[in-house]
């Protein structure tokens, strides 16, 4: 039918076909992997095309995944940076370039943040609250000291640097809850399983508690406590973050207790955001994921309804 110059009747879309740069972290963790898939399906579903970078845990590569989309005139740039420091100098590339940057899953610790257009993610200082809470209430009739070996997520990163926050905020109420160790195990099975043995070996028999940044650095724990001859779960109680199945398959076991949910699946809600800005709508610059929490109790019931 007739129309106005410039739009079209029928089935015209809320934006043309778009090219998306996402420059994700690595594939560290059930977490991340879930991540890059409801990323990937969520923008083919759009109908846009997807150029992917996985940076192996690595800053130079996600600097260099950058400068390459910059190249090649992307209409939009996502970033999960893996550390919150280091990148504002490419990123200011970016916005010469008149490229909108989306920041996935974590931030970056930089002032001018009209170098990205919103940060789309969990609060990662709340899950270390929810994490500490639920502990607080575990341990309320317990009168001695409660010793607690933390092992962290990834040196520099936001969901390690805050849920370590967000965990002493509690605990610091509370002196009989003690972290007697703490050292990263840079979110992945193999090396939480490592540092856990190191734990082990210094002061087994003095550990009531694992706080672990992620499930996958607790599953890697739960087999250094078992190989150690204790039982995970009951000796040892086991806190964990992401809400994986790995962590649903832990706690039907009887070996974990809690997992507070970080949700990955925000593929979806990171298209329309980009759509939105580029159709000239005003955008948050801060846009949280909604997110529970999840413990051995509930496990059985809820495993076969976890996606990720
Ligand atoms: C959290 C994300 C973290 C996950 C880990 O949003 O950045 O990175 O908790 C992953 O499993 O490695």
């Amino acid at each position: 039918g007739q129309t106005e110059s410039g739009t079209s009747s029928g089935d015209s879309k809320s934006s043309d076909k778009l090219v998306i740069g996402f420059s994700q972290v690595g594939a560290e963790s059930e977490w991340r992997t879930a991540n890059t898939k409801s990323m990937q399906e969520a923008i083919k579903a759009a109908g846009h095309e997807l150029k992917f970078s996985d940076a192996q845990q690595k800053q130079e590569n996600q600097i260099k995944a950058i400068r390459s989309f910059i190249a090649q005139k992307v209409d939009a740039i996502v970033f999960s940076p893996v550390v919150e420091t280091g990148f504002e100098t490419v990123l200011q590339e970016a916005k010469d370039a008149g490229i909108p940057v989306f920041l996935s899953d974590r931030a970056v610790d930089i002032e001018d943040d009209s170098l990205w257009v919103t940060f789309l993610g969990s609060d990662f200082v709340e899950e270390g609250r929810k994490a500490a809470n639920w502990l607080v209430e575990e341990t309320a009739d317990v009168d001695g000291d409660v010793n607690i070996v933390e092992l962290q997520g990834t040196v520099g990163s936001a969901p390690a640097i805050d849920r370590k926050e967000g965990f002493e905020e509690v605990i610091a109420d509370h002196p009989n809850l003690k972290i007697t160790k703490s050292q990263t195990g840079d979110f992945t099975r193999a090396k939480g399983k490592e540092v856990m043995e190191a734990f082990l070996k210094a002061d087994g028999e003095n550990i009531d508690v694992l706080y672990s940044h992620n499930d996958d650095m607790a599953i890697g724990a739960i087999q250094a406590i078992e190989e150690y001859g204790l039982k995970p779960g009951e000796d040892i109680k086991i806190i964990g973050v992401d809400a994986v199945k790995g962590a649903f398959e832990a706690m039907a076991a009887g070996k974990m207790n809690v997992t507070v949910e970080c949700n990955p699946l925000f593929g979806p809600q990171m298209v329309d955001l980009i759509e939105a800005h580029l159709a000239g709508e005003e955008i948050d610059k801060r846009v949280a994921v909604e997110e529970s929490m999840y413990t051995m109790d509930q496990a059985e019931e809820l495993l076969p309804t976890r996606e990720y």
